[in-house]
This record gives structure tokens, C-alpha cells and sequence, in this order.
């Protein structure tokens, strides 16, 4: 697990209006030096909808009521295990303020997925979800899956933005979509392993099956499992029912 301020230079990246990558074939996923593919995903949204804390509580099981902006792009990564194939999960953090924005779209090129994050307490950040889309449509490779996440479920009695709202929008993208919770735990492992799921499938399942080496490249199958050190604090798990989650895919 590992955490920086300081972002890696994004600029080597190949970006989806290169005519190259306008075949139908997903690239394959990238092989780490330890045995793990890489996946990056990316934490977009408005400013304050909690794309940190959702990483917070993902990575390192915590949460935390203050509001320290992110400057620029923030890193970690975690490694899991899905459906029996290890995946180092990159998770880029970026920050939400208009001020950053010509910095963090230069990451976009370079990325398997992203979480596209709004509050329900904020119809704005709700709003804007149509322009963070039209910006990963750009600039992303066109091959990445994206899942919509409505952050703070918690604060139901401050909702403005319903949850046949939010998944009717993605439904229109067709894409996944989860209602969250970063301070009580809801659904966040669940979106992350959905989102790492389908990437899974799709880049390395469905690669390897394209390229006539057989389904999973011989890994088992299998329920998605997160492994990696995790800091517990006394917060409890969310309940209720799933807020749904729709199709993948950009
Ligand atoms: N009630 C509640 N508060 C949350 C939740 N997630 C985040 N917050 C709070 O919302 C504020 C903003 O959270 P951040 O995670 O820093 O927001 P961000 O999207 O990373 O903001 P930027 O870095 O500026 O883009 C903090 O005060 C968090 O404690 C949640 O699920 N429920
Ligand atoms: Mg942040």
C-alpha cells in the first residue's frame, strides 16, 4: 500500500483519439513486476462529494469528518484479489476544485476505470456529472468502465437527489452504478470490487478468450475477494438494500 502527494507525470499517455485505438478489441491489462495485472482507476467529481473518503475507507477502513482538499492528485494503491486473479489496484485521487482541472484531466488518458463520484446532498455535483462525463468520453481510452456513485447515503434526510435519479443517468450511460456511504462503509468495498470485476472480465477474461488462450487464462473462479492491510475503526458497516448496480463500460 503506498500514498503520495506528488503525482506521477501522466503525459506518456495514450489518449482515445489516436486512431489506433479505435478497434473494437479492449487492450489487454498490464502485467506488474510482482505477478499482478495493474488497474488504474480514477476518483473523479465535484470537489467535497468524498472521492478521498470513499478511498480512505476502501483502502484503510477509516473515515474522517474534516475536509482536507486535495491538491493536485493524490495516490494509493491496494492490492485484491478477483475471482482468483491478483490485481494491484491504482487509485488515483483527483482533486474536484476547477482550479485543478487542466492537471488532473491529463491523467485520464492512462486510465481502466474511473468512479465518477456526486453527492445526494448536493444537486450541483449531480449536475455536473454530465460534464465529468463528457470529459472522460474525450479524453479516456475508449475501452474503460466507469461506475456512477451517489457518495453519502448516510445523509438521507438532506437527500436531493433520489436514487431512481441517479441510476436512471447511468442506466443512459450504461454504466454501474452504486449509492455509497464513506462514513459508514456502505457499499464502498462492493463498488470497488464490482468496478474491478468488470475490468477484469473484460480486459484480461474476454482478452485471453479473443486470443484463443481459453476463458481466465487458468485462473480460478470464484467469488472477488480484498485482500491487504486494513485499519479497523469503530464504525459500523452499513445495512440496507443495494442501490443497484447496471452495465459497464464507456
Ligand atoms: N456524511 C458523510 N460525509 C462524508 C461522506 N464522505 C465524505 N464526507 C465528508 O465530506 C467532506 C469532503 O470529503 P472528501 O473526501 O475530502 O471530498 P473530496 O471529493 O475528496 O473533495 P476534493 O478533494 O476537494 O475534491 C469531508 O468533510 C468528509 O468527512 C459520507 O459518506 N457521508
Ligand atoms: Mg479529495
Amino acid at each position: 500500500m503506498a500514498s503520495s502527494q506528488t503525482p506521477i507525470d501522466p503525459n506518456s499517455s495514450t489518449n482515445n483519439n489516436s486512431s489506433s485505438q479505435q478497434q473494437q478489441q479492449p487492450r489487454p491489462l498490464q502485467m506488474g513486476a510482482k505477478g499482478a495485472y495493474i488497474v488504474r482507476l480514477l476518483m473523479v467529481g465535484d470537489s467535497s462529494c468524498g472521492k478521498t473518503s470513499l478511498v480512505l475507507r476502501f483502502d484503510q477502513n477509516v473515515f474522517s469528518t474534516k475536509f482536507v482538499t486535495t491538491i493536485g492528485v493524490d495516490y494509493r494503491d491496494k492490492m485484491v484479489k478477483i475471482e482468483g486473479a491478483p490485481m494491484r489496484l491504482q487509485l488515483w485521487d483527483t482533486a474536484g476544485q476547477e482550479r485543478f482541472r487542466s492537471l488532473t484531466s491529463n491523467f485520464f488518458g492512462r486510465a481502466d476505470g474511473f468512479v465518477l463520484c456526486y453527492d445526494i446532498s448536493n444537486r450541483p455535483s449531480f449536475d455536473h456529472v454530465i460534464g465529468w462525463m463528457r470529459d472522460i468520453k474525450t479524453r479516456a481510452p475508449p475501452d474503460c468502465d466507469i461506475v456512477l456513485c451517489g457518495n453519502k447515503s448516510d445523509l438521507d434526510s438532506d437527500r436531493v437527489v433520489q436514487v431512481e435519479e441517479g441510476r436512471g443517468l447511468a442506466d443512459e450511460y450504461g454504466v454501474q452504478f452504486f449509492e455509497t456511504s464513506a462514513l459508514t462503509g456502505f457499499h464502498v468495498e462492493e463498488m470497488f470490487t464490482s468496478l474491478a470485476t468488470t475490468i477484469k472480465r473484460r480486459r484480461i477474461d474476454e482478452y485471453e478468450e479473443s486470443q484463443g488462450a481459453g476463458g481466465g487464462g487458468g485462473m480460478a473462479g470464484g467469488m472477488a475477494s480484498v485482500s491487504g492491510v486494513s485499519q479497523t475503526i469503530s464504525l459500523g458497516k452499513g445495512e440496507g438494500a443495494p442501490a443497484g448496480a447496471t452495465r459497464s463500460c464507456c
